[in-house]
């Protein structure tokens, strides 16, 4: 009887030891990564100015410092080419992360769906898409809805006591969602102090051709009272138009920007723009971050949404030299 029993003890100790260590080899499996372990796919936009310098700088600058090996794609501002740099990262074994920053909000379910099949994380940086939030690990970037409704409260602060407040818009890529949400943000708040947009077209965040689109309108009417320019580039562009019209920029006609790049900054200084609501490109450190989280297995909010102000012509002298951008 008593052999009986130290048998059975015998056994039990066995099977314990087992499952201890079987148990040990099940978390010795699940794989911690760590930067040193990130491959990167950055699919940038393309080109635009002085933003999207800053914003492949932060991604480029941030990589070196944390030891990710980073394959960057310049898409040239071509929807059909970040599609195809999409599905040439997800067919790289190499490629662990993808990082997106979107020239259009529609076409990316198909691709989303390939890179998820692949075992792929997908970050959207920058630009939100219109796509299901399963498909992707979170989009960092700013609420661009909101800068529109903040430069329509402040172009309504420049406006005041005006018996005139005829707008014009100047748009950047109509497809992306910066512009969409900035002129949807604006025109949320413009009714409260009685702007109306009197011309709004496309100068896709280019300065000359928000040049040339000022040219245009200014031939047909002098009768405007501000810009609404969605960034820094178009609304250079219209201020020099305005001068080459014998009108003064930021006194005649009032300028307000979207993105706070060392430009604009120069431009408030010398008097042509008024106001520059602030839109933050050095988003990889939060990006990255995310992306590991994400590669380790934790669930992130849909949407990280950047911390942004508001810069005045009267302070612009003093806080240029502290702007990395
Ligand atoms: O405002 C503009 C750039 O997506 C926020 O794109 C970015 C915008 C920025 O071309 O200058």
């Amino acid at each position: 009887m008593k052999s009986r029993i130290v048998y059975i003890m015998v056994i039990l100790s066995m099977l314990l030891s087992l499952a201890a260590c079987s148990g040990g080899q099940k978390t010795a499996q699940k794989k911690t990564y760590t930067y040193q372990d990130m491959v990167v796919g950055f699919i940038q936009t393309g080109s635009e100015g002085g933003w999207r310098a800053a914003n492949t700088a932060s991604f480029k600058e941030t990589a070196e410092k944390l030891g990710i090996k980073l394959k960057f794609y310049d898409a040239q501002n071509k929807m059909e080419n970040q599609l195809s740099a999409f599905r040439n990262f997800i067919a790289d074994k190499e490629v662990n992360v993808i990082i997106l920053a979107a020239l259009e909000t529609t076409g990316w379910e198909d691709v989303l769906k390939e890179a998820q099949k692949a075992g792929k994380i997908v970050v959207l940086e920058d630009r939100r898409i219109d796509a299901p939030e399963t498909l992707y690990a979170t989009y960092i970037g700013s609420d661009f809805a909101e800068e529109g409704r903040k430069a329509a409260i402040e172009m309504c602060k420049l406006l005041e006591g005006s018996a005139k407040k005829n707008v014009v818009e100047l748009v950047g890529n109509v497809g992306s969602s910066a512009a969409k949400d900035r002129g949807q943000g604006f025109r949320e708040k413009m009714g409260e102090c009685g702007i109306t947009i009197i011309k709004s077209q496309t100068a896709n965040w280019d300065a000359t051709e928000g040049k040339a689109v000022m040219e245009a309108w200014l031939k047909e009417t002098t009768d405007i009272q501000g810009v609404f320019a969605q960034n820094d580039e178009m609304g250079l562009g219209a201020a020099q138009a305005i001068k080459e019209a014998g009108l003064d920029p930021g006194d005649d006609i009032k300028i307000i920007t979207v993105d706070a790049t060392a430009g604009a900054f120069k431009a408030m200084i010398a008097g042509d723009i008024n106001t520059v609501i602030e839109c933050n490109p050095l988003l990889a450190p939060q990006v990255y971050e995310a992306a590991l989280k994400a590669l380790n297995g934790e669930e992130l909010p849909k949407w990280i949404p950047s911390q942004e102000g508001v810069f005045y012509a009267k302070d612009a002298e003093t806080i240029l030299p502290t702007r990395k951008y």
